[in-house]
């Protein structure tokens, strides 16, 4: 590790500065000390070429990083990502922030239909909150895209946290950066102050944003879920898995002994129940492919990368296989959840499927929330 300047941390991702090797996290040319505002190398291409540059930094290290916040007293302002729900939750961060108050924030609500029932998906959100053993102050619903719902978020924060500092904390990707960029526009104007991407693990250390002259605000390293979908896609089919506009339902009608896949990526079997109509929420660049049950298999080993994709092509080589799972439903209006890629809903009872994802990106149930 090259000498590290320890007055800089990088304003982009939170990395201690170093200018020695080129190669490490933190690199800036000695000359650009000088700037009035210091952003790594990683983060500059992140930035203008879009282009990620791997750090050796494993998932205890940020873990650890995190677990300070147990000693702070603080407000903990806890992103989900709406579209990814228990894919995000991250049970084990309670125990990383301490006995601080939590708030539980959705966020990328500019995802979801129209016509979603906002108060009805709060609702959910709480019980799921409490059934996964999580402890609450308030629950709400952001955009951190569009700015949709930071009124009310804004007046929360500034209550609960009772004059003390404020952590934002979440797994990768959820949208900390992109959520805490949207307040600092609001409040100086400055458009995109801290490094975003499509990428997992873009933010590397706390980013302190003063709120006063007393407290701050800090944008933290996202927790990481090895199960999410993402570790195991190239960059190029991150982005076509990655929804960026309102997701337009798509509805198909089964008759059972009928498949659909989703990309290449995974697969759904209408095995057992009468002919009814699926509603499939996935991104809307996302292909999805309909066939019958006795060609599937076919399908799947002639086509994956090609009409079956992504993964694309050059890729295939390094998805995982699918495993297939029996699922029988008795209860009315399910979501059958492909954790990180979006969900399926089912209209009619009782119902058997099978669902063929990779073994560790296990498919779950739960209530219809739409
Ligand atoms: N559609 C939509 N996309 C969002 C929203 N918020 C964030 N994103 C996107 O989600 C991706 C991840 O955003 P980041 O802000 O980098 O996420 P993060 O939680 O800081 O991620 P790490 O730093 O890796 O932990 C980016 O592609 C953002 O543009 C939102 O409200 N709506
Ligand atoms: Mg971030």
């Amino acid at each position: 590790m090259g000498r590290i300047e320890n007055d800089y941390i990088c304003q982009g991702c939170g990395v201690a500065i170093q200018t020695e090797n080129k190669h490490e996290a933190g690199y800036i040319p000695a000359s650009a000390l000088k700037n009035e505002t210091i952003i790594c190398q990683r983060c500059f291409r992140l930035k203008h070429y879009n282009e990620i540059q791997d750090v050796p930094y494993s998932d205890g290290d940020f873990l650890k990083m995190i677990s300070q916040i147990s000693e702070t007293t603080s407000l903990i302002v806890k992103l989900v990502d709406i579209f990814d729900f228990n894919g995000s939750f991250i049970k084990s961060l309670q125990r990383l922030t301490g006995n601080n108050p939590i708030i539980l924030i959705g966020n990328k609500i500019d995802l979801l239909p129209k016509s979603t029932n906002l108060n009805r998906l709060k609702q959910w959100m709480k019980k799921e909150a409490a059934d996964l053993g999580l402890t609450v102050q308030d629950v709400f619903l952001v955009s951190a895209k569009t700015g949709l719902g930071y009124t009310e978020v804004k007046s929360a924060i500034e209550y609960y946290r009772n004059g003390q500092d404020v952590y934002v904390v979440g797994s990768t990707n959820v949208g900390k950066s992109t959520f805490i960029n949207y307040l600092i526009n609001e409040s100086v104007g400055e458009k995109d102050v801290i490094t975003t991407s499509y990428f997992p693990g873009t933010t590397l250390g706390f980013i302190e944003i003063p709120l006063d002259q007393k407290t701050a605000l800090y944008d933290t390293p996202g927790v990481v879920n090895r199960s999410q979908i993402t570790h195991y896609l190239s960059q190029e089919d991150i982005k076509v898995i990655t929804p960026n506009k309102e997701i337009k339902p798509r509805v198909y009608q089964l008759n059972s002994r009928q498949t659909l896949y989703i990309g290449g990526l995974a697969r759904f079997d209408f095995i057992k129940g009468n002919r009814q109509s699926f509603t499939c929420y996935f991104a809307n660049q996302i292909n999805i492919h309909r066939t019958k049950l006795d060609h599937a298999n076919n399908l799947y080993n002639e086509h994956l990368g090609k009409l079956l994709s992504p993964p694309n092509e050059k890729d295939v080589k390094n998805y995982p296989a699918l495993v297939e799972k029996t699922i029988k439903i008795a209860e009315d209006r399910v979501d059958i959840v492909f954790p990180g890629l979006g969900w399926i809903t089912l209209s009619g009872v009782p119902a058997t499927i099978a669902v063929h994802t990779p073994l560790d990106v296990p498919v779950s149930k739960r209530k219809a929330i739409i």
